[in-house]
């Protein structure tokens, strides 16, 4: 059997639109009632698994969840009356950022030598707190094979679970046994720290983790004020490299010497905010990245465009590559729809360490299934959105239709 490391990107869903829920998230709040282009980040989507998989990576995918949610527009009442953000956030294609769909350790790391996934219950945003009970039917189909995966539902309300977004794995291999690093956030700051350390306690132990292979690392109070309202809009960590900027942690040097304690190859690239600064990094999302390791064993780092743009964070980025860091290449990617509401190439995809083999092929992509797909946006997903337009029946039946074809054209029509 062997291990590979798997990326499933969410699929953009059809009624993607900017509501400006997400408090912390300045992109999500700048952009508030902007009209969204549903087709065109769909589209922007695939055209970045497309990009990964011509550098020869597996490459696999998420389906967008039922949108509007009825169960959530009947579980709070709703009969118009209720705040428009409520019946805004039935409608949220935020299930396209699959870096917050589970929490994901890989075989070599659990005690009974299975892939275990918890869903993530991202309760800290009503938005996000409907996702889990989709996300995780979805889970149990994509990753049923009993001997190879466990699939276990999100941990209890009480304790906000965000997922892999907060979580990192390093080793020397994606084979090996890892180090996971969970990072948390205290509450009392101008934003909500929405990983509690509790739910990662609970994640490790349901997982089967060695205590002596965890780390708990609290995120700088400074990062969420900034604006880092996930780990990992300023961290990312691949194999041996933790790619890291230098505000991301509370204690930053406790942090790296406890890495390095567990894992003495580890290399440790941080970018000091003399060069980048904690904004900076924020509005570019430098750090949102994927840090891949590629076929010739090299790294490469798939950013945003809007990173490769920034002036600050190109110098850092040139210097980077003259220099004989560990991170031999940059790839820019064009996922602005999906940017504008704080989501990433990182914040779209969900890292899966697995044999191809296990996992059921309904989720795994080739370039003729990408062609299929990239159809059925074509011919459904709307081109625009305005919020003004959400709750219009129409459009709420445009959408649904919109899934129902995805799903019949990739044969998972018991998702809907
Ligand atoms: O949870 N945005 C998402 C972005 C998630 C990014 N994920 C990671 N960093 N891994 C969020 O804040 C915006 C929705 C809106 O405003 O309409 C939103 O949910």
């Amino acid at each position: 059997m062997s291990l590979v490391e798997i990326n499933f990107d969410g699929i953009v869903g059809p009624s993607h639109n900017y509501a400006g829920l997400s408090l912390g998230n300045l992109a999500s709040a700048s952009h508030a009632g902007d009209p969204s282009y549903p087709r065109a980040a769909a589209l922007q989507g695939l055209a970045k698994m497309r990009h990964n998989m011509a550098l020869g990576l597996t490459q696999g995918f998420l389906l967008p969840l039922p949108r509007p949610n009825r169960r959530f527009l009947e579980s709070i009442g709703a009969d118009g009356s209720e705040d428009r953000r409520l019946m805004a956030a039935a409608w949220s294609a935020s299930s396209m950022w699959t870096a917050n769909a589970a929490t994901v350790s890989p075989a070599p790391d659990c005690a009974d030598g299975r892939c275990h996934l918890t869903a993530a219950n991202l309760v800290t945003m009503p938005h996000r707190s409907q996702e889990w009970p989709d996300t995780v039917r979805q889970l149990r189909l994509a990753f049923a094979d009993a001997a190879h995966f466990a699939v276990h539902d999100a941990v209890p309300a009480c304790f906000g679970d965000e997922g892999a977004a907060n979580h990192m794995r390093m080793g020397t291999g994606h084979d090996a046994s890892g180090l996971e690093i969970f990072v948390y956030g205290k509450t009392g700051g101008a934003f909500p720290a929405r990983q509690h350390v509790e739910a990662s306690r609970v994640v490790a132990r349901l997982h089967g983790l060695d205590p002596a292979r965890c780390l708990f690392a609290e995120q700088n109070a400074e990062a969420i004020a900034a604006g880092a309202f996930h780990n990992d809009v300023v961290a990312v960590a691949n194999e041996r490299v933790l790619f890291t900027h230098e505000q991301a942690f509370a204690d930053p040097e406790g942090t790296y010497a406890a890495v390095r304690a567990a894992l003495p190859e580890a290399e440790i690239v941080v970018v000091p905010a003399a060069a980048v600064s904690l904004a900076e990094a924020i509005k570019s999302y430098l750090f949102n990245a994927q840090l891949l390791t590629l076929p010739s064993g090299e790294m490469g780092l798939v950013i945003p465009l809007e990173a490769w743009e920034h002036p600050s964070v190109r110098g850092w980025l040139d210097g980077m590559l003259a220099a004989n860091g560990p991170i031999r290449r940059v790839l820019p990617v064009d996922v602005r729809q999906s940017m504008a509401n704080g989501g990433g190439p990182a914040c779209l995809r969900l890292r899966v360490v697995a044999d191809p083999a296990t996992v059921d092929p309904r989720f795994l992509l080739d370039s003729d299934k990408a062609t299929r797909i990239e159809a059925i946006i074509a011919a459904h997903w709307p081109e625009t959105i305005s919020p003004a337009d959400l709750g219009n029946e129409d459009l709420a039946r445009r959408v649904m239709v919109a899934r129902s074809a995805l799903l019949d054209a990739l044969d998972l029509a018991e998702l809907a």
